[in-house]
């Protein structure tokens, strides 16, 4: 009886590796399991910057933000939601919504402010970055690939 024909192990390998790639590529993005919360942020607005520069919430979630200015007036105009504030010196100014809209939206400084103001720019990222969670694990198939070439 003859020993039965079996694939070399690097073929395995290099079949699993390609698998395990359009599985990351194409498989749908998990359902959001966080539930919506109630998220509060106080943004600085500083000549010409603001602090923090960047947020980052859930779709869902209620998100309030105040804008407080330390120097001049400015405001904070968020992309996609059309969303504007504008804060006088040492007065807070407060503004509440969803975030049903997921993706990347800049915020920038709605009054001119001196001559850096259309560099007055922030993030506000709504829902996990799933493109980015994809090409981190792309990219560790791809350090297993090359550990596996490397070996042979
Ligand atoms: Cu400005």
């Amino acid at each position: 009886m003859a020993a039965p024909k079996r694939l070399p192990t690097r073929q395995w390998m290099g079949a699993a590796l390609a698998v395990a790639a359009l599985i990351i590529v194409f498989a749908p993005a998990p359902s959001l399991a966080a539930q919506p919360t109630e998220r509060r942020f106080r943004i600085e607005a500083s000549s010409y910057e603001y602090a923090p520069p960047a947020i980052a919430v859930n779709v869902g979630d209620t998100v309030t933000l105040e804008l407080v200015s330390t120097d001049y007036v400015h405001g904070l105009y968020v992309d996609g939601y059309g969303l504007n504030l504008i804060a006088e010196p040492g007065h807070t100014e407060r503004l509440t919504f969803v975030a049903d809209k997921p993706g990347a939206f800049r915020f920038r400084c709605s009054v001119t402010c001196g001559p850096l103001h259309p560099f007055m720019i922030g993030k506000l990222s709504v829902g996990p970055n799933w493109l980015l969670w994809r090409a981190v694990a792309l990219a560790g198939v791809a350090a297993v690939a090359g550990l596996v070439i490397a070996r042979r």
